[in-house]
């Protein structure tokens, strides 16, 4: 009950801040993108990981005004990254369940899009596999609402879910992420192996992006890049970091 209180207050106390990780075209070498994600800063500087409180936050509605704020700073954010550093990313955004049920979600992406200078062709939501097969009508009228906002959108966590390719097709997909638990043994475990393979090889005949999330070693990186998945994204190259250090970071790049 104290926690709630106190994130309730940090909402308005504006204690959250936005970090975010590279991702990286290993082809090119050059990053192309940036996972938003969220930190609660209570004061007293300790860190609070957004795996700590999301799940208070949507039991308690909060995520809705939390989703706003992360989205409309990461439109923010966008824009002066690409004035600081030339680079102009795509920033994604993760959206949890209970974001996606409420209409607020698309009002609020429809009302920072007209009022932030955000370009939408820039930005993308994150959903889970498992978030989409509630409610699967209702869920792909959202979805394509914010799809034709210009929006891309990706699956998050890939391959933990239960999703059928029939569904799947329904949905106004461009990515794949590969879920990190099949990333972290690929190069000893052969079943994460071939099951990695299949996912790109899906991707591909799908005619979807792959991205390989968590990836911390050289020898994951190569094997990846060997099977044909060239977005990574992991420890390896960057982890989350608030916009003052992502930003020499950026122009220390290559
Ligand atoms: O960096 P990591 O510890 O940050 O993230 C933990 C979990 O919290 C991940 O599952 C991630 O998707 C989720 N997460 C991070 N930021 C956000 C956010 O802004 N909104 C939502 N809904 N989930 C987030
Ligand atoms: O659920 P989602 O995929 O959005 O969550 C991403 C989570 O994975 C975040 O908590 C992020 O900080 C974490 N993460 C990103 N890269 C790595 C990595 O290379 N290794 C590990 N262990 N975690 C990572
Ligand atoms: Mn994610
Ligand atoms: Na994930």
């Amino acid at each position: 009950l104290k926690i709630e209180t106190a994130l309730r207050q940090a909402v308005t106390r504006d204690e959250f801040v936005v970090f975010y990780q590279p991702k990286v075209d290993i082809k090119s070498g050059r990053i192309y993108g940036l996972e938003a994600l969220i930190r609660w800063m209570r004061p007293g500087n300790e860190i609070v990981s957004p795996a700590e409180f999301i799940p208070l936050a949507e039991e308690t509605g909060l995520i809705i005004d939390i989703g706003r704020y992360v989205i409309e700073t990461a439109c923010i954010n966008r824009k002066t990254i690409n004035d600081e550093t030339g680079q102009d990313l795509i920033i994604s955004i993760n959206v949890s369940g209970r974001q996606l049920k409420e209409p607020e979600l698309l009002k609020d992406i429809k009302d920072i899009v007209a009022t932030s200078g955000c370009i939408p062709e820039k930005m993308e939501l994150e959903i889970t596999e498992s978030m989409l097969m509630e409610d699967v009508e209702a869920t792909v009228a959202t979805l394509d609402e914010i799809a034709a906002l210009g929006f891309a959108l990706s699956i998050d966590d890939f391959g933990t879910g239960y999703s059928s390719l029939a569904y799947l097709k329904k949905f106004p997909i461009n990515t794949l992420k590969i879920d990190r638990s099949f990333i972290m043994d690929i190069t000893d475990d052969k079943e994460d192996a071939r099951i990695v393979q299949t996912i790109i090889d899906m991707s591909k005949n799908l005619g979807l992006e792959v991205v390989a999330e968590g990836v911390e070693t050289i020898e994951q990186s190569q094997m990846l890049k060997k099977a044909g998945c060239t977005k990574i994204q992991g420890y390896l190259y960057a982890k989350p970091m608030p916009l003052d250090e992502l930003i020499p970071f950026l122009k220390n790049w290559k």
